[in-house]
């Protein structure tokens, strides 16, 4: 059965889409939608046409999982279907309800008329998809919404509200009421309207643009940070200066020749299989199929420092009631003044308003007993790294916490089925990894004990979506999927320095390869001193001397790099001569170390850690692993995370070069054996 069907109310055919879940303009989708425009056209019966989804919203792009299947190709294709609407000789009315992205604020917009609920968003997210709205719309979008605006949304991929679109020109009206009926009584009043207004036949908003056309290059200043190392933003602006200096239809070729390269490229293929990736990753292997989450109404939180405080607010901001403890007033009220800061340098930002605050705020309790935690339904302990601390906490928490409530610690290194053994209760309890700052990271590790019950875990992934974390699940080994990784990357980053290279020179490559910082510059704005012993008489490796020197990171001016006031680094002689010295004294001599080596010996040592924590079922699937490293430490998206890099770069290649580099990685180093099979059997670890 076609996913379009058509209905006819008058005289104007109500065309329905009804492709569930995200109506996804997928061939017969596509197909479906010309038969429908022709069947209009030919009826003379028929004056107007209305597009609309059943369901829960409009067409919310291509079918992404088309892409690379000759299916994304099979005519028609959504340039020819975009064409047949906005040639269609009857007015064609887009009534959009939900999400109009992608392909489908394309269709949108080559409808002659708009109309929306005023709950509609509209959006072309394609560049996170790394490929530009390839059916019109980088021609389209700027012709009505304005250049600026379509460059802002074009590049960002971010939606805009159905109000916004109704200021700027995008929705002609929003619809109070049932949409199909006042979309169709729209249709009626314009159904003698000619001639009919195409988007693609607008002028008027480029002239701004034609007359300054330094816009674009002001715009890739401007955004010059946020789009390093991608390729689809400047695909994007190129599209959009297209339609500005040329006519339409040159416009389009334009934009059909830059789609065509970007789909072709490694970028638009890395971020489609991360986009799956992340949607997987909500998904747990092997559960009964009648699993029920707990209800969740009330959280408790342990520690009110960053972390706790920051945990906190996720619940607060999501309407959930947060009791917190700590154990002075004083800590309580520095951890409770922090939080409202917080809140308040978002409303600042325009990103809440000062009654939301105020909403957020008033839904915390902070005490200074624990014993306040026996109404909670799950508790979230998040104190400093120390297992005998945990422990009792635990054990003090399982005499509290009522029947049911989940038990929760916040460790990023320590083993959940210790923590849980000190309780009656094993099955209620399991890990909550949030990444600092809690309040704005999005990765959530869900930690699996060995007795974590299945509703438990189902309670987690759910209670992350509604406080908008991705969550991945990971199990019980030291750091987990993410700081399991960072601990061969970090020791080869060390050796690296006593080797002959500088702390400058291996951040320059990190930064190169796309991560937000190298190993040393986030070393420094996270502290040096952290996890320091604070014995300056034991001093056992470069940072410790750093630490033992007070140079602690940014927040002291001065650690792997002297900072000025500003905060910007410079190399430090001073580290330079701490190097020195540490060469000498470990007797280790001193050699140019090249680029290659360094990602050798600090990525392709990630990447074989990754195929450890497979191979010991630590982790579900590599494209958790992707997704842990993309949300929780700035992996480049483009990349599409060290599992689908690795596959990218070549398993052979990865393990050649860490078979090349074994003698100096160190004596603890394993060469993971799923890895080398999956070389030698030419397979991919994401597949
Ligand atoms: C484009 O249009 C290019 C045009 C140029 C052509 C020349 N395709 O996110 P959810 C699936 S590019 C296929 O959990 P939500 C998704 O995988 C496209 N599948 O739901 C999931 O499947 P599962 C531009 C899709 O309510 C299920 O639907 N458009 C697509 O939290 C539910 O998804 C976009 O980039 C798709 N387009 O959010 C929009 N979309 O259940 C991408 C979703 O098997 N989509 N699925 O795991 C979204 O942003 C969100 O899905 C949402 C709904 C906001 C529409």
């Amino acid at each position: 059965m076609s996913p379009i069907s058509t209905k006819i109310h008058g005289d104007i055919l109500i065309v329905e889409a009804n492709n569930p879940p995200v109506n996804a303009l997928g061939h017969a989708v596509r197909e479906g939608l010309v038969k429908a425009i022709e069947a209009a056209d030919a009826k003379e019966a028929v004056k107007a046409v209305v597009i609309i989804g059943l369901g829960q919203t409009f067409f919310a792009g291509a079918d992404i999982s088309e892409f690379g299947t000759p299916k994304a190709f099979a005519q028609p294709v959504l340039p020819q279907v975009v064409d047949i609407i906005e040639n269609c000789t009857k007015p064609v009315v887009a009534a959009v309800h939900g999400t109009a992205l992608g392909g489908g604020l394309e269709v949108a917009l080559a409808c002659h008329y708009r109309v929306a609920v005023p709950s509609a968003k509209f959006g072309v997210p394609e560049v996170k998809l790394g490929i530009l709205p390839g059916a019109g719309g980088t021609q389209r979008l700027p012709r009505v919404a304005g250049v600026a605006k379509a460059l802002e949304m074009a590049t960002s991929g971010n939606p805009i509200g159905a109000k916004e679109a109704h200021d700027i020109g995008l929705v002609d009206r929003l619809i109070e009421g049932d949409l199909e009926q006042h979309a169709v009584a729209f249709a009626e009043e314009v159904r003698a309207i000619r001639p009919l207004p195409k988007s693609s036949e607008r002028d008027d908003k480029l002239a701004e643009a034609r007359a300054n056309p330094a816009l674009f290059d002001d715009f890739r200043k401007a955004n010059a940070k946020k789009f390093r190392g991608f390729d689809a933003p400047e695909a994007v602006i190129k599209s959009i200066e297209a339609a500005v200096a040329k006519p339409y239809a040159e416009g389009v070729l334009d934009e059909r020749k830059l789609f065509m390269e970007l789909m072709s490229g490694t970028q638009a293929k890395a971020q489609q299989y991360f986009f799956f990736a992340e949607r997987k990753a909500a998904k747990i292997e092997g559960l009964p199929e009648d699993t029920r989450p707990r209800d969740i109404r009330k959280v408790g939180v342990i520690g009110a420092g960053t972390m706790g405080g920051g945990i906190s607010m996720n619940f607060l901001s999501a309407g959930i009631p947060v009791t917190i403890v700590e154990t002075t007033q004083e800590a309580l009220d520095r951890g409770t003044g922090i939080m409202l800061k917080n809140y308040e340098a978002t409303a600042a930002k325009g990103r809440m308003t000062a009654e939301q605050v105020g909403q957020a705020m008033a839904l915390l309790t902070p005490t200074l007993d624990l014993n306040a935690l026996a109404d909670c339904d799950l508790i979230i302990e998040a104190v400093f790294e120390n297992m005998d601390v945990k422990k009792e906490i635990f054990t003090k928490l399982d005499a509290i916490a009522r029947a049911g409530a989940i038990l929760a610690s916040n460790t990023s290194y320590l083993s959940i089925d210790e923590i849980a053994a000190t309780t009656k209760r094993p099955q209620d309890v399991l890990g909550l990894h949030f990444f600092s700052p809690a309040n704005v990271m999005k990765l959530l590790e869900v930690v699996r004990g060995a007795k974590t019950a299945p509703d438990v875990l189902v309670t987690a992934m759910q209670l992350a979506k509604r406080i908008r974390k991705v969550a991945v699940v990971a199990g019980v080994t030291y750091g987990f999927i993410g700081n399991r990784m960072l601990m061969p990357r970090q020791l080869q980053a060390n050796q690296l320095l006593l080797e002959g290279a500088s702390p400058e020179q291996i951040d320059r490559v990190h930064v190169e390869f796309g991560m937000p910082m190298g190993p040393f510059q986030m070393a420094d704005l996270a502290g040096v001193d952290i996890g320091w012993h604070r014995d300056p008489n034991r001093i056992e490796n470069i940072r410790d001397k750093l630490a033992a020197l007070g140079r602690w990171g940014q927040k002291k001016g001065a650690g792997y790099y002297d900072y000025d006031e500003k905060r910007r680094p410079t190399p430090s002689p001073v580290v330079a001569e701490v190097i020195d010295e540490w060469r000498k004294k470990t007797g280790t001599e001193q050699r140019e170390i090249t680029d290659q080596e360094i990602i050798e010996r600090t990525l392709y040592t990630m990447v074989n850690e990754g195929a450890l924590i497979l191979e010991g079922g630590f982790a579900q699937r590599a494209s958790d692993i992707d997704v842990v490293w993309v949300y929780g430490y700035g992996w480049p998206v483009y990349r599409g995370g060290p599992m689908f890099w690795a596959d990218t770069e070549g398993l052979a290649k990865i393990v050649e070069g860490l078979k090349r580099q074994q003698p100096r990685l160190g004596p603890d180093f394993r060469l993971s054996s799923l890895l080398v099979s999956k070389a030698e059997a030419g397979e991919k670890l994401t597949r």
